[in-house]
């Protein structure tokens, strides 16, 4: 069985972590039975190590850093982190399952998940700051504020935090953000690669529902988002709900 590791947080049910979405949707389109073991961040090194799964890029001092999502499959005994790297793994190890990047589109779906990743700059503004006391357990909150700061170059997360008016014109700027990838879109089609679901529409799903675990499924945030665009987004994240969004412990 797959073994999959996830961070912990205080939302028992709804995880939080985008990036371990990216495999929780992997896995569930695969059908593949999997465990969860729910981790704090400073648990992520040691466990990694212990597992062997390599770490996925380096911290600013230079030392490897190592990241969930992770899986260690017994059936192989492979341990390995990285959600695109998990997805090719899971591909090429299970081909009689579901196809998470098609081949050939390798290029393609990397290129498009950068993309996703600089135009949803304007969301991850506004979430950044709430993250860490809406959704981080008490024990990882030290180390999350220091990583993410570090990375975003800034001296700490609350200096991002931004209000009233200014709040909203970066909202608008997260519709628009949207309303480039509809247009990008074109047609009917659901999905990004067209009638069927690939890795990239869990990337961006993931990014959804960060707005969704944040804020909550009734918020104003949610709500909004879900009507924009002819709700083609609200049609994209009731799919993924039904079908691939359970979290099994
Ligand atoms: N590109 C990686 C990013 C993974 C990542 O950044 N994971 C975060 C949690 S969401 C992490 O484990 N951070 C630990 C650290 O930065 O030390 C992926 O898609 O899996």
């Amino acid at each position: 069985m797959i073994t999959f590791y996830d961070l912990d947080g205080k939302i028992k049910g709804a995880p939080w972590s985008i990036n371990a979405w990216k495999t929780r949707y992997s896995l569930n389109f695969k059908g593949l039975p999997y465990k969860t073991i729910w981790l704090e961040y400073p648990d992520i090194e040691p466990t990694m190590k212990k597992i062997g799964a390599p770490p996925t890029t380096v911290k600013h001092d230079g030392s490897p850093r190592y990241t969930i999502p992770a899986i260690y499959d017994d059936s192989t005994g492979v341990a390995i982190a990285d959600s695109a790297l998990i997805a090719e793994y899971l591909d090429k190890t299970y081909p009689d399952t579901p196809v998470l990047i098609p081949r050939g589109t390798n290029a393609l779906q990397s290129a498009f998940q950068e993309l996703l990743y600089w135009k949803m700059k304007p969301l991850f503004g506004i979430c950044v700051p709430d993250v860490s006391s809406r959704l981080v357990n008490p024990r990882s909150i030290e180390y999350f504020e220091k990583q993410l700061a570090l990375d975003l170059g800034v001296a700490n997360l609350e200096v991002m935090r931004v209000s009233g008016q200014a709040r909203e014109d970066r909202w608008t700027k997260v519709q628009e953000a949207f309303g480039g990838l509809h247009n990008m879109l074109k047609g009917g089609d659901t999905w990004i690669m067209g009638d069927k679901p690939s890795f990239v529409d869990f990337v961006l799903a993931s990014i959804i529902l960060s707005v969704r675990n944040l804020y909550g499924k009734e918020s104003r945030e949610y709500q909004d988002m879900m009507s924009w665009h002819g709700g083609r987004w609200n049609h994209m994240m009731e799919i993924l709900d039904e079908k691939y969004s359970a979290v099994p412990i």
